[in-house]
């Protein structure tokens, strides 16, 4: 058995749960904050034998699509007598899924 961790955008959130939970996976899901951007994102996890982690991939990734290249905001100190708060615009990938795959040593419902 497999423990799937996918970091999902929260505008995908509903409808990744909603296709997995309509092909009869369970689904917890975990409000989470990218470390970077400091936004909300949302992490799944499914429990899911060996066989089915490439159905439950291929699931996902119906719902979440490409990354899509986005232009952000970052915050930053500039200057050196005076600390002075500024933003600087970046280049960051957004969209799709990160997912870990985990061996499940023991998997029990009691
Ligand atoms: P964030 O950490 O907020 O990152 C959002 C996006 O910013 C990332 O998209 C990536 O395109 C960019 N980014 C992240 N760290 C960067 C850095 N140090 N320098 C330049 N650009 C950077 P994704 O890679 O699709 O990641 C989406 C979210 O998935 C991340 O949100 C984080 O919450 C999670 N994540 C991604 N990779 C991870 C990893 N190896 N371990 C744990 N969480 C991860």
């Amino acid at each position: 058995m497999k423990m799937i961790y996918a970091i999902v955008r929260n505008d995908n959130e509903d409808d990744v749960v909603s296709q997995l939970t309509q092909h009869h996976y369970s689904v917890t899901r975990l409000s989470t904050t990218g470390g970077f951007l400091r936004k909300g994102n949302t992490t799944l996890m499914i429990g899911a034998e060996d066989e089915k982690v490439d159905e439950v991939i291929s699931l996902i990734k119906q719902e979440c699509g490409q990354h899509q290249k986005l232009t952000v905001n970052m915050p930053y100190i500039s200057g050196t007598s005076m600390v002075n708060y500024a933003t600087m615009p970046m280049h960051v990938e957004v969209g799709g899924a990160t997912i870990f795959v985990v061996n499940v040593e023991r998997y029990e419902k009691i």
